[in-house]
């Protein structure tokens, strides 16, 4: 019955967004594959966007909030998340709106549909399911835009590949004052969200259909998310907006993708912000004001991939062709995983670079134990690889250049514990009736 009582407790708390529930399925240990049962945990967290936006040439400290103090605890980490996310949204990807009043639909083993309305709008879009050989229901990988990624090693692995088209949700080829997809149906032509953070609400609607689908074809507590190029720097935003994603695999991604935006202007034949921002309505409408000077952007892309600690990550970059920055994404990947450290999980975070083929979305031989290794960890929960930097050495970063900011010891024992946690041994257990 104090299981019970237990369990009880934690449910109430986490539909009031109190703490953060880790789901922990199998063994191993649930620090070593763990997310969160909900989009965004920290969605009641008080946030302040900075009143000004001083230069500063350094990658910001991802430990400091935006009152200056710097977090002390792991659980502070939520709400300085918190903190990263809403920033990331008002500078450069454009707000990403949490689940609308409506999202319904179907899931099979061929296919996926959503229906999603709100305020009198309507939208719909589908998604293609190709599950593994054995017996569900089976964690899945979204594959956003149907090329570059192993999808053959996927299934082999034992996960079901969702074949996502982004652009049914956000368009490509659209001008910033008339955007067109699913998202912008519900949200407005005029929504001055970019199309990658569409595509990652996009991939958050098909997350809910699977939860109410009864979990029999699919698992919505086991689903990853890869793509290639631009599909990279969508599966990228997917991981980082989604705390449900328990794996993130962003595949070449460039400028707007993984790498670190003040390192792209002194990187050698990477991919321009300026072209970044206006090839396609990849990024916000606000990103514009900083294309010329990221030294303003009170965040980098080291805390993008951040957002995605301590869940799986599986960074694949490119370092043969220039255009698409592979020095910068190091950097980010590497100032990420001092997060990763600092909250006992340095071995949730992959980045390989050290690849022979410099075809543009190749499938490659060198990343396909990597790949099997993610997905028997943090989709099957089979196994206990632990995660390895394989950085190049045509395009090696140097995190030292990029920060002046150490990283802190986090202590385990919240400096703020949430009321009457059941899990907190200071407060009394609730009382056996
Ligand atoms: C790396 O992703 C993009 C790149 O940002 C673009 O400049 C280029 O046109 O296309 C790449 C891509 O998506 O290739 C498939």
């Amino acid at each position: 019955i104090r299981s019970a009582l237990v369990l009880l407790a934690v449910a109430a708390l986490a539909i009031a967004g109190v703490v953060t529930v880790v789901v922990a399925r199998t063994a191993p240990a649930a620090a070593d594959v763990s997310i969160a049962a909900v989009e965004d945990d920290g969605a009641n967290c008080p946030v302040t966007l900075p009143g000004s936006l001083p230069a500063n040439s350094r990658l910001p400290d991802p430990f400091k909030k935006i009152d200056g103090s710097r977090i002390t605890s792991k659980a502070d980490w939520r709400c300085r998340r918190a903190e990263i996310k809403r920033m990331e949204e008002r500078y450069v990807y454009g707000e990403k709106p949490a689940k609308p009043a409506s999202v319904t639909g179907t899931v099979s083993s061929t296919n996926i549909t959503v229906n999603v309305s709100q305020n009198g709008r309507s939208a719909s879009f589908s998604a293609g399911v190709q599950l593994p050989t054995g017996t569900g229901p089976f964690p899945a990988v979204v594959v956003l835009g149907g090329f570059g990624a192993d999808t053959a090693t996927i299934r082999s692995a034992g996960a079901a590949v969702i074949n996502y088209d982004p652009l049914a949700v956000g368009r490509e080829g659209t001008p910033r004052n008339n955007k067109q997809g699913a998202f912008y149906t519900i949200y407005g032509n005029t929504s001055t969200t970019g199309i990658l953070a569409a595509w990652a609400w996009g991939v958050s609607r098909i997350i809910d259909v699977i939860e109410s689908s009864g979990g029999s074809v699919l698992k919505a507590d086991s689903v990853g998310v890869t793509g290639c190029s631009r599909y990279g720097k969508g599966a990228l935003a997917v991981g980082a907006f989604d705390q449900r994603i328990a794996l993130t695999m962003p595949i070449e991604s460039g400028s707007a993708g993984a790498p670190i935006f003040r390192g792209i202007p002194g990187e050698s034949g990477a991919q321009p912000l300026s072209s970044a921002y206006s090839e396609q309505p990849w990024l916000g409408d606000a990103f514009s004001s900083f294309t010329g000077n990221p030294n303003t952007l009170p965040v980098d892309q080291h805390e993008t991939v951040a957002m995605i600690a301590p869940r799986g990550l599986f960074i694949m970059e490119n370092p043969h062709i220039d255009w698409l920055a592979a020095r910068s994404g190091s950097v980010a990947a590497l100032g990420a995983a001092e997060v990763y450290k600092a909250l006992g999980a340095g071995g949730n975070i992959t980045y390989w670079s050290d690849i022979s083929d410099g075809t543009h979305c190749a499938t490659r031989s060198e990343w396909r134990t990597p790949l099997q290794q993610n997905i028997q960890k943090y989709l099957l929960r089979t196994g206990s690889s632990t995660g390895v930097f394989r950085i190049s050495s045509r395009k090696p970063g140097n995190l030292a250049e990029w920060r002046d900011w150490t990283t802190p010891t986090l202590s385990d024992s919240p400096s703020d514990p949430p009321p009457d946690d059941p899990e907190d041994p200071d407060d009394p257990p609730p009382t056996d009736p």
